[in-house]
């Protein structure tokens, strides 16, 4: 692994880059967008043509299976049809970098589009779910893909309603991996928090969590997030751009 060098990013962190034996990262839609995978709440985002309330909650889909099933169907095509971009490549570097030198790494994102593993990275705890994976509401069996990719709404085995492994607005995210962010974020010497608005939670109080436990933290996102205020650093570019920088 080369040595990560400076511009965009300052001295400060890639010395403390050099020394850190944790470093933890936190994702958002952000890092996906330069695959051609929409953000939820850029001006051409998804949720510009829909409304959060109206696909990703139980009673949304409850209320028209159909409408929001179909939406995760053309996410799903959507996902299979990109690659992961140099933005994905480089943390998965990043993770090589860090544990081949006996360090620690963690890398959490609210994005459910496997990007993150298709690019490399291993140490990765998916906040939100996965739209790559469907289950039956009723007995919890796993869908079959190709099932729901015909669009099939119930369940094989029982006939229940098939909806996709997602975290849901008021649903929990799934106990294991919030537990193993925050404690990354808590323990980490440096932590990144790239392509995200930083407005849903509990995600988005990860790197709060990590400037509190003394971790330098660093924002990349061509514009300022919810938490920018709060941080070490922040550096005002595209991911797939600038992350390439911090392994080269
Ligand atoms: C929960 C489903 C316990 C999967 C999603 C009032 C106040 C505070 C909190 C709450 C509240 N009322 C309710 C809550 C809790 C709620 C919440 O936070 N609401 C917010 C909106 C106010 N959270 C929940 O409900 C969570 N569960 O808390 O359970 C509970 C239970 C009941 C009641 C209360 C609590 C569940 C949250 C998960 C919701 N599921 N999606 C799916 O369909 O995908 S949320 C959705 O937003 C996605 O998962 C997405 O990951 C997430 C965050 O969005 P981002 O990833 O940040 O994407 P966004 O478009 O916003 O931003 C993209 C950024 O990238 C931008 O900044 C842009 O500038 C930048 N960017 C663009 N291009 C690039 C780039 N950056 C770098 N490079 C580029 N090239
Ligand atoms: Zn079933």
């Amino acid at each position: 692994m080369h040595q990560p060098v400076g511009p965009p990013f300052s001295e400060t962190l890639v010395r403390r880059l050099r020394r850190a034996e944790r470093v933890a990262v936190l994702t958002g839609a952000g890092i996906s967008a330069e695959s051609g995978v929409p953000t939820f709440r850029d001006p051409d985002g998804l949720w510009q043509k829909f409304r959060p309330e109206e696909l990703a909650n139980v009673e949304a889909f409850l209320d028209n299976p159909e409408l929001v099933q179909g939406w995760y169907a053309h996410r799903r095509q959507v996902v299979e049809d990109v690659e992961p971009n140099p933005g994905h490549v480089a943390l998965a570097e990043l993770e090589q970098w860090v544990t081949a030198r006996g360090g620690e790494f963690l890398l959490a994102t609210q994005n459910v589009d496997g990007l993150h593993r298709r690019a490399g990275s291993e140490r990765v705890v998916e906040l939100h779910g996965s739209i790559t994976r469907s289950h039956c509401i009723e007995c919890s069996a796993p869908a079959d893909a190709s099932a729901t990719e015909r669009g099939a709404l119930t369940c094989e085995s029982c006939g229940g309603l098939v909806r996709p492994d997602v975290v849901w607005f008021g649903e929990m995210l799934p106990e294991a991996a919030i537990a193993a962010a925050q404690e990354a974020a808590a323990l980490a010497d440096v932590y990144l928090s790239v392509g995200t608005s930083a407005v849903v939670y509990p995600a988005a109080g990860l790197p709060q969590l990590a400037r509190q436990a003394g971790a330098y933290v660093v924002e990349v996102n061509p514009i300022p997030s919810d938490i920018a205020g709060l941080l070490n650093e922040v550096v005002r570019g595209r991911a797939g751009e600038a992350l390439p920088d911090l392994v080269r």
